[in-house]
Order: structure tokens, then sequence, then C-alpha cells
């Protein structure tokens, strides 16, 4: 096997052997199939798409395909197998139905003509042969800009993903990740033709994450500041985690009345602030500071744990039969809830202890998205304007196994007190319970959300440049930045869109990123990697 896709890969360079996420061997060969049928499928509905005919069926089971590929998602063989013979099946079904106009001569790609092997073994010898997309490109730096494009088409898909469910899609995003994907096996292009095709793969996800806003706020209300307990109460109890919050909602109108808290894990902490979600009472806390100390956390936790989407370590085998999992998330022996029913869930919770005690916990606060910020941005303006003010920090991203990412905390804890710190992803559990006061009454650690609530950030960005007559990179706002997987180069890929500039990128570069790419991001975007934390604070103030 080899895969490069996320940030832990082993040695910087590659997993070869295994995953150190836990991926195995098997599972790496089903998703470089899985990725080979929906290459060969998107060439079809691209052709089909150029001449207006889109088919939403096989454009929502694109993406959905393709965000089980996206790290620690999907690592059971038997569900991979399903997609990859569900893939090529769509693409049949479309070429039967449409004939002619599914095929274009512009140029060859086999992927067209993939018929999966009949078992397992087959499947997997064929994983074996068709190996990673973009590694059998000879130029270092084409190789590296389609690695980015793949990384980023995947990362896309799952914000699609949570945008469609919640309602919000455009045929336009779908088409592109056709096209993207296409275009992998199309010769004539040459490295400004990449270039592009990978920028704008940034500015689709733009428009993706506007949808994903549009479909959150539109069902959940726009998120308020909410104080958040950290501890528990007495009873029985289920944890959630992930990004999916109508899956939240569903499990909160299932569960109630019932007896049950519910408690929010990882990405799941800024559904507090949602009205929608908010005026449930069993909707009780957050329970857990995700990577570092996941497996003990969840090892001690009481009740079940829905897992609803990636952003975490697969299970291990000391809270394995207390998992379950939903959407895209499929990993071996872990029981899965279909079709929104959580029954399964509320009876482990009721099997299950509970806590055995009331805890009085610190409370924090979520729920700085773009609408809370924005009402009060005559405050920010004015504390700007006199000085109360001096920098902002975006300190945002993922979070991760590495001890390095300790650079987050630190460079948080340091920030002098005239500093405000907004935050947004999982890389907030590094500091999200430091308390750093306030300004004139704003907050200095303002949570603007999820990773998928990226959206939010870039509006705030923007409303600041207007109010100060400038653009957003002459603002006194820094971007410092944590990935982990693919979500993150999507996100990554938008804001060098936008023109974003001197972003500090860690804790360590993606491998799949050439010196040559490097070289180019680094001279048009001034792009850097992470020093030691004070270090870059003393250069970001320097300003
Ligand atoms: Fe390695 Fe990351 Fe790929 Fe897992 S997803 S196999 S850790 S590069
Ligand atoms: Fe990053 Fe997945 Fe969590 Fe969602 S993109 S923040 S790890």
């Amino acid at each position: 096997m080899i895969c490069n896709q996320c940030e832990q890969t082993a040695k910087g360079v590659a997993c070869t052997v295994t995953g150190v996420c836990g991926k195995k061997p098997e599972a790496a060969q089903l998703q470089d199939l899985l990725t080979y049928a929906v290459r060969g499928l998107s060439r079809v509905a691209y052709t089909l798409g150029k001449a207006g005919i889109r088919e939403p069926e096989v454009d929502r089971f694109a993406a959905k395909a393709l965000f089980t590929t996206l790290t620690n998602v999907n690592f059971d063989p038997e569900s991979l197998a399903g997609y990859i013979r569900r893939t090529a099946e769509l693409r049949e079904n479309l070429v039967s139905k449409w004939g002619d106009q599914a095929i274009d001569d512009e140029w060859d790609d086999p992927a067209v003509k993939f018929v999966p092997a009949g078992d397992l073994q087959g499947l997997l010898r064929q994983g074996e042969g068709v190996g990673q997309l973009g590694f059998t490109e000879e130029d270092p730096d084409i190789r590296s800009l389609k690695q980015i494009l793949v990384y980023g088409a995947r990362g896309i898909a799952a914000y699609v993903h949570h945008a469609a469910v919640l309602g919000q899609e455009d045929p336009e995003v779908y088409q592109f990740m056709h096209r993207a994907l296409a275009n992998l096996t199309n010769n004539t292009l040459n490295l400004v033709d990449w270039l592009n095709l990978v920028l704008e793969c940034g500015a689709v996800n733009l428009r993706v994450m506007e949808l994903l806003d549009a479909g959150n706020t539109s069902t959940f209300g726009h998120p308020e500041p909410t104080p958040v307990n950290l501890g528990h109460i007495q009873g029985k109890c289920i944890l959630v985690s992930g990004h999916d919050l109508l899956d939240l909602k569903m499990l909160l109108e299932q569960t109630e009345g019932k007896g049950i808290n519910i408690y929010t894990h990882g990405e799941m902490l800024p559904a507090h602030g949602y009205p929608e979600l908010k005026k449930y009472p069993h909707l009780v806390g957050h329970y857990g500071t995700a990577w570092q100390n996941q497996k003990q956390e969840f090892s001690r936790f009481p009740g079940p744990i829905l897992m609803t989407t990636n952003c975490l370590q697969e299970p291990r085998e000391t809270y394995f039969e207390s998992i379950f999992t939903t959407g895209p998330v499929a990993w071996p022996g872990v029981r899965r809830v279909e079709n929104g029913s959580f029954q399964p869930v509320i009876d482990k919770a009721l099997e299950m202890p509970g806590f055995s005690d009331n805890q009085e916990g610190q409370t924090i606060l979520t729920g700085f998205a773009r609408n809370a910020v924005l009402s009060v941005a005559d405050k920010v303006i004015e504390a700007v304007k006199n000085g109360d003010i001096k920098h902002f920090m975006l300190v945002g991203g993922c979070d991760g196994a590495r001890g390095s990412r300790g650079y987050y905390t630190e460079i948080v804890e340091k920030a002098p007190n005239n500093t405000v710190i907004l935050t947004l992803g999982c890389g907030k559990y590094r500091f999200f319970d430091r308390e750093l006061g306030d300004i004139g009454g704003i907050p200095r650690l303002l949570d603007l959300g999820q990773c998928n609530d990226a959206y939010s950030a870039i509006q705030i960005a923007v409303a600041l440049a207007t109010a100060f007559e400038c653009g957003v990179n002459d603002l006194p706002l820094s971007l410092v930045l944590s990935w982990y997987e693919q979500k993150a180069v999507s996100i990554l890929l938008t804001l060098l869109h936008l023109g974003i500039k001197n972003i500090r990128l860690g804790p360590t570069l993606p491998a799949f990123v050439s010196p040559g790419v490097l070289k180019v991001l680094v001279d048009n975007y001034g792009i850097k990697p992470i020093s030691t934390a004070d270090a870059d604070l003393e250069a970001i103030l320097k300003g």
C-alpha cells in the first residue's frame, strides 16, 4: 500500500506497510480501487454534464463514495466493496441510458470500462493494480498537483455530503467534482493548467462551504453565544461526535422524554450554539478533549458513542462495543445506524450504567459564528480603533496525535492580552478551556464552530476588511492553521483562491506537496511552516 494523504503519514513521507491511522493494506487497496471506479463514473458524468444531462443520484453517490476515502472514515472491506460495485453499476446505467452521449473521445481512461471482480480477493488484486491516483505521473510537480486535486476533491465531497443532507446542492459543484477526477488522465494539461485546476478546487469549495452554511443556518438557526458545561450529571447518557448536526437533531428528537442525556464530543461542540438544537434540555454538555485522550475518555464514558463522520481515531477494542457509526463511516465489526433510526443506540444507553453522580464542570463558550460576531461588529471595530484590540489570530484547523501540536496551545496561551483568538475545527481542543478573559466585554477566545463553518470565518474577515476599507491581507489578522486530513486541504485551497497570504501551517507540511509546488506557494502566497510559538508570535505582532 501507499498512502500519503494525511498529516500523520509515516515518517512524513507515506504509509507503506499499514496506516499510522490504523488503515490496513486491504482497506487502502479498496479505497484506491474505489477512487479509480469513481474516476470512471465521473468521466462519464462529466461528459453528460457538458451536454446539460445530470443525474442527481449519480452526483450524490459519487460524493459519498469519495467521502468514504477520507482519513479514518471507512476501514471496512465489505462496505468498500459495496461502494465499488455500486459505482461501476451506476456508470453502466448511465452508458446504457444515454448511449453515445455518455462517451466522448477527448481522451481515454480505462476506468470507464472497469469491471469489478466477483469476490473480495479479486477486488484486492485490482486495487493493487491501479495504485494510487497521481503516483504514476512522472513529473513530480504535476504528480503533486494531481494529488492535491484528488485530496481537495475528497474534502469537497465530504462537505458536499453534509450540505446535501440539509437540502443544499449546486449542480455546478458536482460538475467540477466530476471534471477534476475526469481530468486526471487528460495528458494535454500542463503545469499551469494543473495549478489553475487546484485553485479552482478552492473556489468550488468556497461555494460548498456557503451551501453548508445555508443548510446549517436555515435548519438550525444562527448560532448564538452559549455557555457549555464540561461536567456531567447523573443518569443515562449518549456521546455524539463528528460533524453531522442533522444526526444529532434526530437523536435529540428520538431521545426526548426518555431520561437519557446527550453530550457532545469533538466537532459536535458548536452544536450547543444552534437555537434548534440547544432548545432540547437533554443536550446537557460536552465531554472529552478529542485526540490526545480519546482512548481513555471513550473507555470511561458510561454510555454509547455515536460517531457521525471522521476527525477521530479509529475505535480501539476497549470501547469497541459501545460505538455506533452513521453516514459514510464504517469500521469492521462496528455497528452502523441506518436510515436515521437511533433505537439501537438508545437501547444500548439504557443497558449501560450511565453517570452515577453529578460533577460540576468548567463552563466554556461556543456559538460565535458570523451572525453573532457581526452583531457586535461596531464594538469590535471601536476596540480596534482605540487600540484595545491590537491583533486577531485565527488559530484553527484540525487536531491530531503529533506532540508538536502543543505549539497551538502555547501560541494561544502566550498571545498578549490585547489579542483576540478566533478558532474553529477540532484543533481548538489544544486550548478550548483556557480562560483568556475579555476585552471590553468581547471574549478573547471566540469559537466560530466546526471546520465546516470556515465560511463564517471568511465572512467575518471580509466584513472587517470592508469596515476598515482595506483588503483581508491588510487587516491586523494572522492565520495560524493546523491540518490533519483532506477537508483541511480543501479549505486551504479556498484560502489560496481568495488570495489570503502569509498563512502559517503546521504541525508539518503535507508530504504530497513537491518542492516545486511548495516554492510556488511560498513565492505567491507567503505560506510558511510554523516554527516556535515565541518566534511566530514575535513575527506576527511585529506585523
Ligand atoms: Fe497513513 Fe494518513 Fe493514509 Fe492513514 S490516511 S494510511 S495515516 S497517510
Ligand atoms: Fe480537521 Fe477533520 Fe477535525 Fe473537522 S478536517 S477539523 S480533523
